[in-house]
């Protein structure tokens, strides 16, 4: 198949899902064609069958806010025309199921059907749908797809809560390739990080409010004060690193706590981890900790939204409620201090991210899905 795919380029698990979806497609064969306006975080080289458009947006003075979305429609119209595409596929409802409605539109005009099928990741339907501002645009681009996937039951559910929906909604897990994600032997780095046999605890997200990364420092302070030895690694960037950053040095934890920025080799981060802390307020999958998980990193986590779906409480890690910071701590000291429970934990959390989880697992679902809407479009 000859599929387009658009996504947030950007720093997070939707592109990193379509980016990784892109790459595997194309590993078994069909070809891919990115449209975005920058090159996808983790598409690091193109290969025979992989190819990328940029979406540029011309200013003019007449334009106070660029239109995005018109330029990214008109990209599609070019390329499923020239590239003779068979199928759309966007990731996240605003803007890219709009624009590929529209370009479907505009290219039916023309004599050509391209199907359009929307993965729904999160944000667009658990925060920025619920918008009454988006809500019409939202509900009207996921019922003009001709195909529409949610990444966890959760988020199905709340789509169908918030939104009329008149198509049914395929539920298609996030996924993570288990050969490059497995727990490396990194011992040279653990031993220069962590000289008195300290242990490790890490968290990877874009800092947005919604990750509650302060609650990540707080809970690692209580530890300290408990007086266990483990150091913090955090992993990403965004708008509550400086705050993030701010809290560590008001808590007298900052020499211990390590502030990475945004890293592509997370594997190699993860590998070194005890505990991956996930203290979300909002989570539709969780993909950072699937991520985790396949390292053999327990995860302790906030007991919301998707996160249920991944991790199993008292098996592959702990589930909070969320924002109690005695329960995050009790949790994460368990685990850190009975090398029985960490090894069992370790285990079937790798277990359960290859058993359930794995890229060769889920990429012949998204196929399926795509041979059953092409046969009804
Ligand atoms: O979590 C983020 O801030 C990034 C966000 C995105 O839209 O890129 O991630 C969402 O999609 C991921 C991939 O499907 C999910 O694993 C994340 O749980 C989801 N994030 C939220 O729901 C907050």
């Amino acid at each position: 198949m000859r599929i387009g795919i658009s996504c947030y380029p950007v720093y997070g698990g939707s592109g990193v899902v379509a980016t990784e979806l892109g790459k595997a497609l194309a590993a078994r064969g069909h070809e891919i064609h990115f449209i975005a306006y920058s090159m996808p975080f983790r598409l690091s080289h193109i290969t025979e069958r992989i190819y990328f458009h940029e979406v540029n947006v011309n200013t003019y003075p007449l334009f106070e806010y660029p239109p995005y979305d018109l330029a990214l429609t008109s990209k599609m119209v070019d390329v499923v025309k020239y590239e003779k595409l068979d199928l759309l596929h966007v990731h996240y409802a605003i803007p890219h199921a709009t624009s590929a409605v529209l370009a479907r539109q505009i290219l039916e005009k023309q004599g050509i059907y391209v199907p359009v099928i929307t993965t729904l990741h999160g944000t667009d339907i658990t925060i920025v749908g619920q918008d009454p501002s988006f809500n019409p645009v939202v509900t009207y681009s996921i019922n003009e797809s001709d195909g529409v996937t949610a990444v966890s039951d959760y988020l199905r559910r709340e789509t169908l809560t918030h939104f009329e929906i008149t198509r049914p909604i395929e539920v298609i897990p996030n996924f993570v390739n288990t050969r490059r994600f497995r727990r490396l032997n990194k011992l040279h780095f653990k031993q220069a990080l962590c000289p008195q046999g300290e242990k490790v605890i890490v968290h990877v997200s874009n800092f947005r409010p919604v990750k509650r990364v302060p609650e990540v420092v707080r809970v690692f302070h209580r530890l300290r004060q408990e007086g266990l030895a483990v150091k913090l690694l955090l992993v990403g960037d965004g708008p509550d690193r400086v705050p993030t950053e701010h809290l560590a040095r008001e808590l007298g934890v900052y020499d211990d706590v390590r502030f990475l920025g945004k890293q592509d080799p997370v594997e190699e981060i993860l590998s070194i981890a005890d505990v991956f802390l996930m203290p979300s307020g909002s989570e539709t999958f969780g993909l950072a900790a699937l991520e985790a998980m396949a390292c053999g990193v327990p995860v302790v986590a906030s007991n919301i939204g998707g996160l249920p779906e991944l991790i199993v409480d008292g098996e592959t890690g702990f589930l909070c409620p969320l924002g109690d910071l005695d329960a995050f701590t009790e949790r994460t000291r368990r685990i850190l201090t009975d090398d029985e429970l960490w090894a069992r934990m370790s285990r079937a959390a790798r277990r359960r991210a290859v058993e359930h989880f794995d890229t060769e697992r889920i990429v012949p679902r998204y196929e399926a899905y795509y041979e059953q809407v092409l046969a009804q479009a």
